[in-house]
């Protein structure tokens, strides 16, 4: 079987996050979910070696182009392993609490304050129905958007660049907050990684 794909090590340990994310989760999350659709993915592209040379979003941004016998294993496990990648980069113990600078003055530019920006996140992770993510993005014009995807959809799949993202998949929560997404909505924002998110808007506007 084809190791074309990897699962990425964590930069912390399972318990670094918590009380927002306990450690068991965090195991669980990365060793079980992430490395399963990291295991899938390779699987697909054993019947598509074509494929095998070109970066994960390139694939994801062509995902129409990609044969249809695969198509929707590739969707769902190429999304999966490129958000959960994404996640474990936008997650961190430490570290500065809010944005600032550049993205800071276009996050009030475009949804008039930090607060009205995070309402609007936290409020597109608590709707969307069933399992998907929240994101803020940086579209094709590079405006910022805040939207949530379905199931694995990636904010790639419509050439739109990932600064921060969400998973409200109940097995990122569930065992730690049971059916209250609200509440770990609101622990997330204390383990935000706005470094890294800063790095992205900087290297993508
Ligand atoms: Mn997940």
């Amino acid at each position: 079987m084809s190791t074309l794909f990897e699962l990425p090590s964590l930069k912390f340990d399972f318990n670094a996050l918590e009380p927002a994310i306990d450690a068991k989760t965090m195991e669980i999350h990365h060793d079980k979910h992430h490395a399963a659709y990291v295991n899938n993915l390779n699987k697909a592209f054993e019947s598509a070696a074509e494929y095998y040379d070109q970066p994960l979003e390139k694939i994801l941004s062509e995902i129409n182009k990609v044969p249809e016998a695969i198509r929707t294993a590739v969707r769902n496990n190429g999304g999966g392993h490129a958000n959960h990648t994404f996640f474990w980069d936008v997650l961190t113990p430490g570290g500065k609490k809010a944005p600032s600078g550049t993205l800071l003055a276009e996050l009030e530019k475009t949804f008039v304050s930090l607060d009205g920006f995070m309402e609007k996140f936290a409020s597109a992770a608590t709707t969307r129905f069933g399992s998907g993510w929240a994101w803020l993005v940086l579209d094709n014009e590079k405006k910022l958007q805040v939207y949530s995807t379905a199931n694995q959809d990636s904010p790639l799949m419509d050439n739109h660049k990932p600064l921060l993202g969400l998973d409200v998949w109940e097995h990122a929560y569930y065992l730690n907050y049971q059916n209250r997404r609200p509440d770990y909505i609101k622990a997330f924002w204390s383990v935000v990684n706005w470094s890294a998110v800063e790095q992205e808007y900087s290297k993508s506007r």
